[in-house]
């Protein structure tokens, strides 16, 4: 394995548990079309776009609408969420985040954000986590989402290294497979049931450290 110079982490389940707010918020939208949605329906929108999301909501309410009606629900559940956004507060970052990279960086790794979220940076404003990357890529800035390795070969451009010096920290499958199509190594953050193609499973950074990673890897 090259040397491994730049780390790139997903955000929501990685970093923090943003998921239980989508589903608050598509829940509320999923009620208003008399759509039944459950917290295991909810698993299928991880690692998502938005508009992804509603795609998956519609099939399972057996519903058809127009693009300008979904950009219009879009909006709609993204006004819900962000109120739960507003309130994020920076002791909901997930278990030994702060530590983990804290430590990454004094090691001297880069570090960048690959996410699909477009609120990625108010959710890493109210975390207090802006100066622990050194580059955030997130779904303002890529056309083409996970599994498409767009947003990592831009976090691996953007930290000044080459896709084999990076490695992607992911906990669902299409950012896994976003990583592996990208040539990085991927890092579940899961259970190998949950993530059978990552490289390594962890069940969160809690505990754990970058040397520790890079060895599991090799
Ligand atoms: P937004 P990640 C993803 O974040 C979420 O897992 C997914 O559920 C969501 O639909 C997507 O961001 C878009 O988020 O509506 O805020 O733009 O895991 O890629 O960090
Ligand atoms: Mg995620």
């Amino acid at each position: 394995m090259k040397e491994i110079k730049g780390l790139l982490f997903d955000l929501d389940g990685v970093i923090v548990d943003t998921a239980k707010y989508h589903y608050l918020a598509w829940k509320e939208l999923a009620g208003k079309l008399n759509i039944p949605f459950t917290e295991k329906d909810n698993e299928r929108l991880k690692g998502v776009s938005r508009m992804k999301s509603l795609e998956i909501i519609l099939e399972i309410g057996g519903l058809k609408l127009s693009g300008e009606e979904k950009e219009e629900y879009c909006t709609y559940k993204n006004e819900i969420y962000l109120k739960y956004i507003h309130k994020l507060k920076k002791e909901e970052v997930l278990p030994g985040v702060n530590e983990f990279l804290a430590d990454a960086r004094e090691k001297g790794y880069r570090i960048a954000l690959g996410s699909a979220s477009k609120n990625a940076g108010i959710i890493l404003s109210r975390l207090n986590l802006v100066g622990a990357f050194d580059a955030v890529i997130d779904g303002t800035k890529v056309k083409t989402a996970k599994p498409d390795p767009e947003v990592f070969l831009l976090g691996a451009k953007e930290l000044g290294l080459s896709r084999e010096a990076c490695i992607v920290f992911e906990d669902a499958k299409a950012g896994v497979d976003a990583a592996h199509n990208g040539g990085m190594k991927a890092v579940g953050i899961g259970t190998k049931e949950n993530l059978p193609n990552a490289d390594i499973c962890i069940p969160g950074l809690f505990g754990t450290n970058i040397n520790e990673i890079i060895k599991q890897l090799s």
